[in-house]
């Protein structure tokens, strides 16, 4: 259909490498720094749409690397979109969905960035875009992930001390059961009813390791426990949530609204940790948390250690969340000692401000992409 509408022109991803305050202990990968893939989305009638695709740990997460995601992006994703109109972003995700399975991350960055851009053209923020924000503020955990008890309980006493976190998120699977469930019951100890414990397992359990210990978690105070089992094992999964009084939340184990579904007819988790990297982008994220609510599933809103992009994307879609009983984690970009944008995504009083902007209400800062992408060849033009 032709039309005087404004048409893409061109879809650019760059990799960037960031430095994290500290190191990050996953069971799977300990992190020291953070790669996001950056997109840039231009369109002819001089509207710029900004978006990103983040995961964790190269390929130890997920099976997209920030490598394999500018590839799919740059070889696959650019040549079906250069053209189209700019603004039906249904219409331009239908077209990359029909050519390229999979590949959520990617998808999640061109989504975003189709967004932004439509936002800037109208005069909208992204959550008005997605039927309008149900609150216009969320709260956001915090990761103890230092791997020192002791440094944890540090971290935590003085992020309740300025009032920015009080809830936190500790990762184990990587030592014994025996040896994390001594490091929760350390910290819960010592911030006793100051803050909430959630743990996540990232599937290092085995079922059977997880039915011996999840009561040791439940005894220690923790409040949910998160993807206990691999995340294919959904028989195993709704066999727990059956097992225990204690909240089971599914991470990994759920991307789309058809293992939302799944999960849902099977009674697998009591929780569904959202996030846009999985579920192909904000819009993706709402269908998601739809079929989730129908099944009477708690939200959570998650994230890949996204920085300020790609939080500040994820903060418009659990916005727009009818329900998100669960809070957020959208901390990603505290982690990061810098980032590459003008203003910075913060956290205060607990919670984390959802921009009212048209768009998503983030600016590139064009000297730190320029000083932190990975391919220094190209510079910025003044
Ligand atoms: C995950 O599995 O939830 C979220 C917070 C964090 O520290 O890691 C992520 C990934
Ligand atoms: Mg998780």
């Amino acid at each position: 259909i032709k039309s005087n509408r404004p048409c893409i022109t061109a879809l650019e991803a760059i990799i960037v490498d960031l430095p994290t305050i500290r190191e990050h202990r996953l069971a799977m990968t300990t992190m020291s720094r953070q790669t996001l893939v950056i997109v840039r989305l231009s369109c002819d009638d001089g509207i710029e749409g900004i978006g990103e695709a983040t995961t964790i740990g190269g390929l130890s997460y997920g099976d997209q690397s920030p490598e394999s995601i500018k590839l799919t992006l740059d070889h696959y994703v650019n040549p079906l979109v250069i053209g189209m109109d700019a603004t039906s972003v249904n219409a331009v995700l239908a077209k990359v969905d029909q050519s390229v399975q999979g590949n959520s991350l990617a998808k999640s960055a061109l989504e975003t960035a189709l967004l932004d851009a439509q936002g800037k053209r109208l005069g909208a923020p992204v959550h008005a875009l997605l039927g309008g924000a149900v609150r216009n503020s969320l709260p956001v955990l915090w990761t103890l992930a230092s791997g020192d008890s002791a440094r944890d309980i540090e971290e935590a006493k003085q992020l309740l001390d300025i009032r920015r976190h009080k809830v936190f998120k500790l990762k184990i699977g990587k030592r014994s059961p025996r040896q994390d469930i001594e490091h929760v019951a350390a910290i819960k100890n010592a911030l006793g009813d100051r803050a909430e414990i959630t743990v996540d397992i990232n599937q290092a359990w085995s079922e059977a390791t997880a039915a011996r210990h999840i009561p040791d978690l439940q005894a220690a105070g923790v409040m949910l426990v998160e993807q206990p089992i691999a995340r294919d094992n959904r028989r195993g999964m709704a066999r727990i949530a059956r097992m225990f009084n204690i909240p089971i939340m599914a991470d990994e184990a759920i991307s789309t609204p058809a293992d939302m579904f799944d999960y849902a007819s099977d009674g697998a988790a009591d929780i569904v940790a959202l996030k846009i990297a999985k579920s192909g982008g904000p819009l993706g994220v709402i269908r998601v948390a739809a079929v989730a609510d129908a099944a009477g599933i708690g939200c959570y809103g998650g994230t890949l250690l996204e920085g300020t992009i790609g939080s500040i994307a994820s903060a418009h879609a659990f916005a727009a969340c009818r329900r998100l009983e669960w809070g957020t984690e959208l901390f990603g970009p505290l982690l990061l000692k810098d980032d590459i944008v003008v203003e910075r995504a913060s956290v205060a009083e607990f919670e984390l401000a959802v921009p009212d902007a048209p768009g998503l209400g983030v600016a590139i800062d064009e000297d730190k992409l320029a000083f932190y992408r990975r391919d220094k060849t190209r510079t910025t033009v003044a």
